[in-house]
């Protein structure tokens, strides 16, 4: 499934570790499904998160939001329409580089394991299947620029976040995610607070090429309005959509 990025205003982050709302029909005003989460998240638990939303919702794009290799398998892959890998400019070493090369030298490795093209071929052909393999596993990968701007979050503490960006900060990671790193995705998270329209304004001076999404306490229309008036592409709401189903309806901007 193509995304088209100009259509998507509201996104819904699925907490594989949390209980999924009894009715999921609410999910059919949002755009993309991100299923990810900081604690307590297994591939098992991905996978029944994933199945149960497919079930519920079949049109929607699901994105799988892996905080670990260990996370990721063929069978995720293949449920998935992509791999969202966040790159956070604010945590630790691990999560810039570290993570995001284990995740490609193990795609690298054992690519049949995770598409399934395991072939018994000789000579060339061996070579340029696993080849092919890995680039079309590599093609599924997207990745996010992420500031952590909530410093007593799961998020900041799993990813090594020493401190939060000032709204300067900020704007430069926009601006070097647009024209340098090349990230299709820039993402302002506050997860489990508010953090206003501050950090989106400033970098959705520098976006064009790049969506921007924002994330963080958004429970209500009032919150999700300023924030896509303040330059965001895009909503992210977690904790409201496991929470308060119905509020977390009025979180999608009606079209
Ligand atoms: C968390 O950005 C998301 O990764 C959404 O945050 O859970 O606070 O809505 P909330």
């Amino acid at each position: 499934m193509n995304v088209d990025w100009e259509e998507i205003t509201h996104v819904t982050k699925v907490d594989p570790a949390k209980e999924l709302p009894s009715d999921l029909s609410v999910l059919e005003g949002t755009d993309l499904i991100l299923v990810g989460g900081s604690d307590d998240v297994t591939e098992d638990n991905t996978l029944e998160t994933i199945d149960a939303i497919r079930e519920a919702v079949t049109d929607l794009p699901v994105f799988q939001e892996p905080y670990d290799a260990a996370h990721v398998s063929r069978a995720t892959f293949d449920r998935v329409d992509a791999l969202a890998v966040p790159a956070v400019y604010n945590g630790d070493r691990d999560h810039f580089v570290g993570k995001h090369v284990d995740l490609f030298a193990e795609i690298g490795r054992k690519p049949d394991e995770l598409l399934g093209t395991s072939v018994p071929v000789v000579g060339d052909l061996v070579a340029s299947r696993a080849e092919t393999a890995v680039s079309d596993l590599a093609a599924k990968i997207v990745g996010e620029g992420y500031v952590v701007q909530h410093r007593e979050s799961a998020a900041a503490a799993v990813s090594g976040v020493g401190r939060t960006y000032t709204t300067d900060e900020v704007a430069g990671a926009a601006l070097a995610t647009e024209t340098f790193y090349d990230f299709p995705i820039f993402y302002v998270e506050y997860s489990g607070t508010y953090g206003g329209p501050g950090d989106v304004e400033a970098a959705a001076r520098y976006l064009e090429e790049t969506t921007l999404l924002y994330g963080g306490g958004i429970d209500s229309a009032e919150k999700a309005t300023e924030i896509l008036s303040a330059g965001a592409d895009a909503v992210v709401v977690g904790d409201c959509f496991h929470d308060d189903p119905a509020t977390f309806l009025e979180t999608i901007p009606s079209r």
